[in-house]
C-alpha cells in the first residue's frame, strides 16, 4: 500500500514548492480519517502563478510543437510507470473502486501521447488567395496564460484533458484543483517536473473556489479559464468572464439516461445500467440517473436490476471485491437524502436502496446504498435534476418517440444511451437524442479521450474538452496574407 501520510502538499510555481501556512485536511471518503492537508491560498499565490506563467509562455511559444510534445511523451511514460501507485492515492482521496482508479489514471496516460501526437500535427488550414502571387493560410496561435479548474471527480483525467492541449499548443498552465483531491494535481505537477517541463510553464495553486477560483476569472491576465464542476460556480464564472470578455469553456453536469427498448438484450441492458449508474457511485458527469424503458420490458428490466443490484458490494474501494465505493462527503450524502424525499413525495415508487449505511456498518466512511426508484414521470425532480449519487429513476414509455422525448426533456444535454437491436432506431436516436454523447446499446458512461467530451444546453456553453476540438478551448486562429507579388494588391478590388 502507497504511503500518503508523509506528503507535504505545496503549491507549484514557478518550477518550486511554496509551502502555504492555511491548510484544511484531506478526508479519505471510505475511512472518514485526515489523510493529509492540503493548502488554503490566497489571491496573492494566484498573483506569482500567473506573473511566472506569463515569463515562461513567452519562451514556451518558441520552442517548436513536435518539442513541446516531447515532454508529453515523457509525462505519459512516466504516469505509466506510476500507474498503480497513483491509482491507489487516487482512491485514497477520492474513494472511487481501484479497477475504476486505474481506469482514469490510464484515461490520463491515453491523453499524453493522443496529445503528445498532436505536437506533429496542430493542423492550420491553407487557402486560396482571391489575388494572384499571394498566399492565405490560416494557423492555431496559443492564447497565453490559460486558467483550469478541475473537480473532485475525476482529479487526474479531467486535468489532462485541460493541461496537456493547453502546454502542446504553447501555453503557461495556472491550474486550481478541487480542494477535496488535492494529491493527483500534486502527483501530476510532480510528473512534470520530472519530465523536465520549464518552469513556470505550468503552476498549481491549491485552494478554495471563493479564492483562488475567484482571483483566475478576475486576473486580466488569464485568457481563458476552461472549468468542470457544478453548475451554479460555472454560470457566476460565465457571467463573470462574459463581463470582461474572456473567453470560457463550462462542462457542468447531465441528468443521462439510458433507453431501453422493447427489442433490446435485456442481460445487456442491466450490465450496462448498473455500471453506469452505480460504478463511482454515480458521481460521474455522465453517470445513469434516468433509464427510459418501454412498457412491455419495464417488469422484466426491474426484476433483472433488482437480482443485479443485490450483489453490488459496498465498501472501501482499495478492497479488489468492492464494486461501489463511498460518496465524497456528508454534503453529497444529505444532497442524496434531499432527493430521496422528494422522489417519494413526488409518488415515484422506491424498488431498492434509499438509505445511508450505518455508522456501525462503515466506520466514518460516506456510503449511500443503490438506489431505484420507478413509476417516475418525466417532469418529476428526481428525473430532472442532477442528485450525483448512486439513484436511478425508471420512466415508462410507450414508443421511441415519446423515450426521445422524455430524454430530451432535461436541461442538460451531456450523454444519452439506447438499447436495441433495430438499425433504423438507432440512426432515429443518434440523429434525435439532444445531447452531446450517445451511446448504442453501452450505458452512459466511459468516453475515450480522443472524441469531444462535453454536451448540449445547461451542460456548458459549447466548447468541448478532449478530443483534437479541446485546442480550439486553448488556440485561436489567426488568419495569415503572405503577397509575393511586389506590388500593392487591394482585396475585392484589385480583382480581374
Ligand atoms: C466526468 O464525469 O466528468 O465518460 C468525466 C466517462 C469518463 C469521464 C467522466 N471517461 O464516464
Amino acid at each position: 500500500m502507497v504511503e500518503v501520510k508523509t506528503k507535504k502538499l505545496a503549491n507549484f510555481i514557478n518550477g518550486e514548492w511554496i509551502e502555504v501556512e492555511k491548510t484544511t485536511p484531506v478526508i479519505n471518503p471510505a475511512t472518514g480519517e485526515a489523510i493529509l492537508d492540503v493548502p488554503l491560498s490566497d489571491a496573492a499565490s494566484v498573483r506569482d502563478a500567473v506573473k511566472a506563467a506569463k515569463k515562461a509562455q513567452k519562451e514556451w511559444a518558441l520552442v517548436p510543437a513536435p518539442q513541446r510534445a516531447e515532454l508529453l511523451y515523457r509525462v505519459g511514460y512516466i504516469l505509466k510507470e506510476r500507474k498503480e501507485e497513483l491509482s491507489q492515492l487516487l482512491t485514497m482521496e477520492n474513494g472511487k473502486v481501484i479497477e475504476e482508479a486505474r481506469g482514469e489514471v490510464q484515461e490520463g496516460i491515453d491523453m499524453a501521447f493522443y496529445m503528445a501526437g498532436e505536437g506533429r500535427r496542430l493542423f492550420g488550414q491553407t487557402t486560396p488567395s482571391e489575388l494572384k502571387d499571394k498566399f492565405a493560410m490560416s494557423v492555431r496561435a496559443p492564447l497565453g496564460v490559460v486558467g483550469i479548474i478541475t473537480p473532485w471527480n475525476f482529479p487526474i483525467a479531467i486535468a489532462t484533458w485541460k493541461s496537456f492541449p493547453a502546454i502542446v499548443a504553447g501555453n503557461a498552465v495556472v491550474w486550481k484543483p478541487a480542494t477535496e483531491t488535492p494529491i493527483m494535481a500534486y502527483e501530476l505537477a510532480k510528473v512534470f517536473e520530472e519530465a523536465g517541463l520549464p518552469k513556470g510553464v505550468i503552476n498549481v495553486v491549491f485552494g478554495s473556489g471563493s479564492e483562488v477560483g475567484e482571483a483566475m476569472v478576475h486576473h486580466p491576465d488569464i485568457r481563458v479559464i476552461s472549468f468542470t464542476g457544478s453548475n451554479d460556480t460555472g454560470r457566476n464564472i460565465a457571467a463573470e468572464c462574459g463581463r470582461q470578455l474572456k473567453k470560457v469553456s463550462l462542462e457542468m453536469g447531465g441528468k443521462n439516461a439510458v433507453i431501453v427498448m422493447d427489442d433490446a438484450d435485456l442481460d445487456l441492458a442491466v450490465e450496462g445500467i448498473l455500471w453506469s449508474a452505480f460504478g463511482t457511485s454515480g458521481q460521474r458527469c455522465t453517470a445513469c440517473s434516468r433509464v427510459i424503458v418501454h412498457e412491455a420490458v419495464k417488469e422484466t428490466l426491474e426484476e433483472r436490476l433488482l437480482v443485479a443490484m443485490e450483489k453490488l458490494t459496498i465498501g472501501n474501494g482499495l478492497d479488489e471485491s468492492i464494486k461501489v465505493g463511498p460518496i465524497i462527503n456528508k454534503a453529497g450524502i444529505e444532497k442524496i437524502k434531499k432527493y430521496i424525499e422528494i422522489g417519494k413525495e413526488e409518488g415515484a415508487k422506491l424498488l431498492a436502496g434509499g438509505y445511508e449505511l450505518t455508522e456501525a456498518e462503515h466506520k466514518g466512511g460516506n456510503y449511500f446504498a443503490p438506489t431505484l426508484f420507478t413509476d417516475a414521470t418525466m417532469s418529476m425532480r428526481i428525473a430532472q435534476e442532477e442528485i450525483f449519487g448512486p439513484v436511478v429513476s425508471l420512466i415508462p414509455v410507450k414508443s421511441l418517440e415519446e423515450a426521445i422525448e422524455v430524454n430530451n426533456s432535461v436541461t442538460f444535454g451531456l450523454s444519452s444511451s439506447i438499447f436495441t437491436r433495430d438499425v433504423n432506431r438507432v440512426f432515429q436516436a443518434q440523429r434525435d437524442l439532444d445531447t452531446g454523447i450517445v451511446y448504442v446499446n453501452a450505458g452512459t458512461t466511459g468516453a475515450e479521450i480522443h472524441l469531444p467530451f462535453g454536451g448540449t444546453k445547461g451542460t456548458g456553453n459549447g466548447h468541448r474538452d478532449s478530443g483534437v476540438q479541446a485546442l480550439d478551448v486553448f488556440t485561436e486562429w489567426k488568419s495569415v496574407y503572405v503577397d509575393y507579388s511586389g506590388k500593392l494588391q487591394r482585396a475585392q478590388i484589385d480583382v480581374e
